[in-house]
């Protein structure tokens, strides 16, 4: 472990949240127990983790969708890394939900065996900087920021919580032939978000009926999951997180584009200089722009 920063810790290259992290788990991450039937959510933080959550806590868990059963989504679909709540995963009744903000060289070597499945869930990093840079001041254990500028550098500098963004996904796409994988995309989900739940249905391999599917998809919209204390984290975040403000939510804006509006020309130019540099070549297609084809 090196203990370089109040609020980050690095552990084999990578950025984790100080306060939050289970370093006896990190120690141990490579060993952890992987079970087939197993799915873990994998992201690069504020891509679109608390949604899928919902989603595959709606999928799966019929007291989820009815409301029968009083459970967050966070316990349904727990951090590996951040186990707040130090619940021993061994005790899980199957099928366990996860979810991880990892990089792939990280990953417990029994996902190897590509029988566990992943959901990666990528979004346009513009919009993941300024979702980023909300949050970053929002909760007090991580670092804020003054302003765009000062959390763009850290951001493109990979001094924050998941290191590298552009390392992140390149480091799990280029090794997707290592697991069993599915990429999907925040902007699809949002442009489409029926079909993005028939395409999870179709590789976790559960088949819902037209009306569950129509509950599935209602219940994880942005607006219903905002005032869904299920599945919205307001009560995580004040009670377990602790925020510096009292009003700031994880469901802030959810839409495509907010980068817009809090870049500037310059800002954006430099941003795209970046992505080029790390990304051509790279095959999957970014939206920026809710209303790109
Ligand atoms: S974290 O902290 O890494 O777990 O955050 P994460 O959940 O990955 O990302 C938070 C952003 O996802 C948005 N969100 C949604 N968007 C659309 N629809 C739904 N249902 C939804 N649920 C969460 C959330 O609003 C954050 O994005 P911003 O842009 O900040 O609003």
């Amino acid at each position: 472990m090196d203990d370089t920063d109040t609020y980050l810790l690095r552990f084999k290259g990578y950025y984790f949240e100080r306060s939050l992290v289970d370093t006896d788990l990190l120690e141990n991450l490579e060993d952890f127990e992987i079970r087939d039937d197993d799915v873990f959510i994998i992201t690069y933080p504020k891509s679109g983790t608390i949604w899928t959550q919902q989603i595959l806590s709606l999928i799966y868990f019929e007291g989820h969708r009815n409301k029968s059963e009083n459970v967050e989504t966070l316990t349904r679909a727990p951090f590996i890394e951040y186990n707040v709540r130090r619940v021993d995963f061994s005790k899980r009744a199957s099928p366990r939900i996860f979810c991880s903000h990892i990089p792939y060289y990280l990953a417990p070597k029994g996902l190897k065996n590509k029988k566990a499945k992943i959901v990666y869930v990528y979004r346009n990093p513009k919009d993941v900087l300024i979702s980023y840079y909300y949050f970053t001041n929002l909760v007090v254990s991580l670092q804020a920021t003054e302003n765009v500028e000062q959390f763009m550098k850290r951001f493109l500098d990979g001094k924050v919580v998941g290191s590298l963004w552009f390392d992140h996904i390149r480091g799990w796409y280029e090794h997707k032939h290592d697991f069993n994988i599915l990429f999907m995309k925040y902007e699809d989900m949002k442009k489409d978000l029926r079909s993005s739940v028939l395409k999870l249905c179709s590789f976790l391999e559960k088949e819902l009926s037209e009306e569950v599917l129509d509950v599935v998809v209602r219940q994880a919209t942005f607006q219903n999951m905002k005032s869904d204390p299920q599945a919205n984290y307001d009560d995580i975040l004040k009670d377990e997180i602790g925020t510096r403000t009292d009003d700031g939510h994880f469901l802030r804006k959810g839409t495509v584009g907010d980068w817009k509006y809090h870049l500037t020309v310059e800002q954006n130019e430099r941003f795209d200089r970046v992505f080029q540099r790390n990304m051509k070549d790279f095959p999957l297609k970014f939206t920026w722009d809710i209303n790109e084809e």
